[in-house]
């Protein structure tokens, strides 16, 4: 009886520090809300977009921003009817806003092949 107490007294012990333990302040923002409609960026380098799907919520400001040494574009894949970038140099910026939600494809009119995608929800 006592040595089954002696060892399960230190569990219930513990357990009860555990469940007792404050919980601690977090420094989280505390409108999450306009967090999710905080600016966007993508950073196009070594011919990729980065991230390559990036999803953001309705309202939000994206910025694709060419870190690469070469020229690039972002270009709706409706043919650039949505969204259409001039080529962007080294450092270059381009911005678009989604109000929309929806999935927004887009590429490099230049590098065909460099592809990214928005998702907006
Ligand atoms: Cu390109």
């Amino acid at each position: 009886m006592f040595a089954f107490l002696r060892r399960a007294l230190p569990l219930a012990a513990a357990a009860a520090l555990v469940l007792s333990a404050p919980v601690p302040a977090t420094a989280a923002d505390p409108s999450p809300q306009l967090a999710a409609a905080a600016p966007a960026t993508v950073t196009i380098d070594n011919f990729a977009f980065s991230p390559p799907l990036l999803t953001v919520a309705p309202g939000t400001t994206v910025t694709w921003d060419n870190k690469d040494e070469e020229p690039h574009t972002v270009t709706s894949a409706d043919g650039g009817i949505t969204f259409k970038s001039p080529a962007l140099d080294t450092d270059d910026k381009f911005t678009f806003t989604f109000d929309k939600p929806g999935t927004y494809k887009y590429f490099c009119s230049i590098h065909p092949h460099m592809v990214g995608t928005i998702e907006v929800k």
